[in-house]
């Protein structure tokens, strides 16, 4: 077998040969023209994607024409335009805007494959499934298949800045050019388009929530507005990031106090001349009063007059605001861990209708392991937006290989109790427990200038998972990983399923050699490369790790039930009783909720002590197993990106052993203990460990500029 060169900038959409000869016989005979119906620049783009798609995987020439009953022929039309003979076949009532029918039907001798929905953009997802269904090696036969996205609004957040760095981005610069938008276009623009439109992406926060007011200038929203018509065709809208110090910034005003007449008029402008320009923008992503960003509260205001201030400027137009939950306060001595369900709750319901509230997965920050936010369970009344993070900064950047939609699924399956058991955090998110009108799903994106966009070739597949568990967040996880190998690799059995088991179990390996049994955000402060469980100096006492870690001679572990911060109150009864008690708490919790003594007993009968190492070590082993698995990939995968796998893999296993060597020797200062003899010995001292300094580590920019 050969393999060409292959970078990955064609992500999963690459359209190379069907390799079996026989199925794309069969493939070619099934289509052996197309129907399309004509339309707007979404018809356009469907049109363009099946002569690139089919052309290039059955290496066709790409025919349309009108509905022929002496062929096969793929139908790919809107329900309105479908030959009246199939419109009996087919029943549209229960898909939304968004959603298609796929059927196979038969008419004589011939097999339709017919493609229809109720608007166009159904159209075009419809179409990126048939050409799924191809990269699959899937049968054309019997196809019924109808599909509604569950989640309503489906957004990548970039965390990019005009100067192209990006906050806690790993692969290279940002994408987007402001430099030379709005007149050059860059082929990028397009196959982001393309690709987000493959997973059903529809909205896509351009800037950092760290933001710039500098975006809502006239000099940029020209830009914005080039970005808003390449993406409009292919469902996607725009949103960009708010900063509310803007009306002083940029529009002169002595105040941004949200209930200023005058701020209130600048906000209302400042719509109405976004929206003439881009009538479909998407509305506004906010972070405030958090981290050193402005906020109502620099006005004695709160979040709820911010949110509302803005999202009446933005109503008229049908836009929206996404108001960030993410706050913790320099002034509040509470768990960090309590303050967004403390600051938020109590106002739910008093949102507008056109606010949503977007609540990290977890209540500290991204980590490899968190419980889900308590506020998923707490605000009956608010839509609630799911962000995660796709980028890695908490989990070894673009350089480990961390399957995060299995991290995704376990927040989504996780039970908030809500309304008794089964209260799942997916069904928060797609409103179905409450019946909610306005849904939501957010992640920060992991993408760059890299040849390949994310720079580790496994993260596309973080992208990807993103995406598909935006548009059902039930979909499995395993699955979701056997659909990204076949399309981005190959369908070969003897590599998919080593491949699959590789990455289903990476993400526990992260969790072992990082932050096992429940520790959290021990990472080295600013930038969060590799440990710094020993950093204690910040002036803030939360953002030092030894905040959260509260190692002693006495034991380890924050203490979050009622004899401590007590933040388990903040979940429903069962939740609380269940983490609670230390015979019912899952170990992957112990630390995240309890003190514990260091030779207190798990489960196994070994100390914490132990378990603690035995942990670090398998992570080590986890990652050699990866290795292992992978070197024996060689003869399924191209020369370029298994060579760049490979290299990876090797950085992960040596930042692995760093993270158990530095973590055990730290936190042995305080055991006093022997390292459990499963530990392989430390490779070197702890003054080595601290010793080492990474100011130029990727991903951060001068804090609150
Ligand atoms: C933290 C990041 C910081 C972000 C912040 C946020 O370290 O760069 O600005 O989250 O989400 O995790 O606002």
């Amino acid at each position: 077998m050969s393999f060409s060169m292959n970078n990955g900038y064609d992500l999963w959409l690459n359209y190379t040969i069907i390799s079996d000869e026989a199925l794309l016989k069969t493939y070619q005979n099934h289509f052996q023209s197309i129907y399309l119906n004509d339309g707007g620049e979404t018809i356009e783009v469907i049109k363009k994607e099946l002569k690139m798609g089919l052309g290039g995987l059955l290496d066709m020439e790409v025919q349309f024409k009108p509905y022929d009953v002496s062929e096969n022929q793929l139908i790919v039309s809107n329900y309105g335009n479908l030959p009246d003979s199939f419109k009996n076949s087919v029943d549209v009532s229960g898909i939304t805007g968004e959603g298609y029918i796929i059927k196979t039907i038969k008419k004589g001798k011939q097999s339709y494959t017919v493609v229809t929905a109720t608007e166009d953009i159904g159209l075009l997802y419809g179409t990126f499934h048939v050409l799924r269904t191809l990269k699959m090696h899937q049968s054309l036969d019997g196809l019924h298949i109808e599909e509604s996205p569950k989640v309503d609004l489906r957004m990548l957040n970039h965390w990019d800045n005009l100067d192209r760095t990006i906050e806690r981005g790993y692969a290279g610069f940002s994408i987007w050019n402001w430099q030379t938008l709005p007149d050059y276009i860059d082929q990028r623009y397009i196959d982001y388009a393309r690709a987000n439109a493959s997973i059903g992406i529809n909205g896509t926060a351009l800037t950092n929530v760290n933001a710039n007011a500098l975006i809502l200038t006239p000099q940029y929203l020209e830009k914005v507005k080039a970005l808003a018509d390449v993406f409009r065709p292919y469902g996607i809208k725009v949103y960009l990031t708010a900063r509310f110090s803007a009306p002083m910034e940029i529009g002169g005003l002595q105040t941004a106090d949200p209930l200023d007449s005058q701020v209130i008029q600048w906000w209302k402008d400042k719509a109405a001349e976004i929206y003439k320009s881009i009538p479909d923008f998407g509305g506004f992503l906010v972070k405030a009063n958090s981290e050193g960003q402005p906020g109502p509260q620099n006005y004695g205001r709160t979040h709820l007059d911010g949110a509302n201030l803005l999202a009446d400027a933005v109503a008229p137009f049908k836009g929206k605001v996404i108001w960030r939950a993410f706050v913790y306060s320099e002034h509040d001595a509470e768990d960090r861990a309590k303050q967004a369900y403390s600051e938020f709750v109590p106002d739910d319901g008093k949102y507008h209708d056109n606010v949503l509230i977007q609540v990290k997965n977890g209540p500290i920050d991204f980590q490899p392991r968190e419980p889900f936010h308590p506020m998923f369970g707490a605000m009956p009344n608010t839509p609630l937006v799911m962000e995660f993070q796709i980028t890695k900064e908490y989990l070894g950047f673009a350089t480990h290989l961390v399957y995060l939609p299995k991290l995704f699924e376990e927040v989504l399956q996780s039970d908030t109790y809500q309304k008794g058991e089964g209260s799942t955090v997916a069904k928060v998110v797609d409103g179905s427990l409450y019946n909610k009108k306005l849904t939501a799903m957010a992640g920060v994106s992991n993408i760059g200038n890299d040849a390949n966009w994310t720079g580790h070739p496994f993260a596309q597949a973080d992208w990807y998972g993103f995406g598909r568990l935006a548009w059902n967040p039930y979909m499995d996880s395993e699955q979701i990983a056997d659909e990204w190998l076949r399309c981005t690799f190959n369908n070969n059995n003897n590599f998919l399923e080593p491949v699959k088991k590789l990455m289903l179990e990476s993400r526990e390996a992260v969790v072992n050699y990082m932050n096992p049994l429940g520790l959290h955000h021990i990472f080295d402060t600013g930038h969060h490369y590799g440990p710094g469980p020993w950093v204690g100096n910040l002036s803030r006492p939360e953002w030092n790790p030894v905040y959260y870690h509260k190692a002693d001679e006495a034991g380890v572990g924050f203490d979050r039930t009622e004899t401590g911060s007590d933040a388990l109150s903040q979940y429903a009864p069962e939740f609380k009783e269940k983490f609670g008690n230390l015979e019912t708490c899952p170990e992957e919790y112990l630390l995240w909720f309890h003190h514990l003594p260091w030779d207190y007993k798990l489960k196994s009968g070994r100390t914490l002590w132990d378990g603690l190492g035995i942990k670090y070590q398998q992570g080590v082993d986890q990652v050699r197993e990866m290795i292992t698995i992978w070197e024996d990939m060689k003869p399924y995968v191209d020369e370029y990106r298994h060579n760049q796998v490979s290299m990876l893999l090797g950085i992960q296993l040596k930042e692995a052993k760093w993270w158990r060597d530095a973590c055990m020797l730290y936190f042995q200062t305080f055991s006093k203990m022997d390292f459990p003899e499963e530990m392989e010995s430390p490779e070197h001292t702890l003054e080595y460990y601290k010793s080492l300094k990474f100011p130029y580590a990727p991903g951060i920019r001068p804090r609150w500029d």
